[in-house]
């Protein structure tokens, strides 16, 4: 059976890339597995059958036979065991992939989600001026260590991985802001993954969706 993913059916980012259907397609890609896509509504989201799928009512899920999953990461990871390109086969090199997933998502993307929740959420607050650049203090902390890390090397470990494909697309919400031009080791890191062709491929699909030409079998 080819998997099948839920996407916006019209995405607020107008076609950018910064829906978590977004590294899902990028996933599969990579690995060559060809895929559905079911789009849904906002409507959609929230009801009952959509929510037996993701009870958050929120995209992306992954259907497989009858595995059914959830959170965009965790269905990387899925996609990164079952199919070979995106995990190294050396187990410590497999470990610190994986490791490299759970930064992006779990230590560089939320200081990122404080910035989009205080421009887009909390834009009328009296306190937002001044919350503002505490926040982007928070993830400029967080990108000089990333680039301290990452040097210049390629990927963060010694090949592309799932760890990569996870972190160069938490850094890409940075896009509408000019933050990661003081990173430039990191803008590069940011560019070579988008050069990627299994990157332009999932790009090309939901920007395909937002302009309204979407062929949902890829
Ligand atoms: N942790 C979950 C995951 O990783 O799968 C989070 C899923 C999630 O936030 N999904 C969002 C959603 O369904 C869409 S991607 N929201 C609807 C809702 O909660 O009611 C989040 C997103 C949306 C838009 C932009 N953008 O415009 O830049 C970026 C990210």
């Amino acid at each position: 059976m080819i998997p099948i993913i839920t996407a916006f059916e019209q995405s607020p980012d107008r076609g950018r890339g910064l829906a978590r259907d977004m590294p899902v397609r990028w996933a599969l890609e990579e690995v060559g597995q060809p895929y559905d896509v079911r789009l849904v509504s906002f409507g959609d989201m929230k009801e009952r059958a959509h929510r037996s799928l993701q009870p958050f009512g929120q995209i992306p899920t992954y259907e497989e036979h009858d595995l059914v999953l959830f959170e965009s990461g965790a269905i990387v990871f899925h996609i990164a065991e079952r199919y070979k390109g995106l995990l190294p086969n050396h187990t410590g090199a497999r470990a610190r992939a994986i490791t490299w997933m759970f930064a992006a998502l779990s230590t560089v993307e939320p200081v990122i989600v404080q910035r989009e929740v205080s421009l887009y959420l909390e834009s009328d607050k009296p306190w937002c001026e001044e919350r503002l650049p505490i926040v982007e203090e928070r993830i400029r902390s967080r990108l000089a260590e990333l680039g301290a890390r990452l040097g210049n090397q390629e990927w963060l470990d010694d090949a592309f991985s799932a760890g990569d494909l996870l972190m160069v697309q938490v850094l890409r919400r940075l896009s509408g802001s000019n933050i990661l031009d003081d990173y430039p080791n990191l803008g590069d890191y940011v560019a070579r993954g988008e050069a990627r062709p299994a990157f332009k491929r999932a790009f090309e699909a939901q920007l395909t969706v937002f302009t309204g030409k979407a062929d949902t079998k890829r």
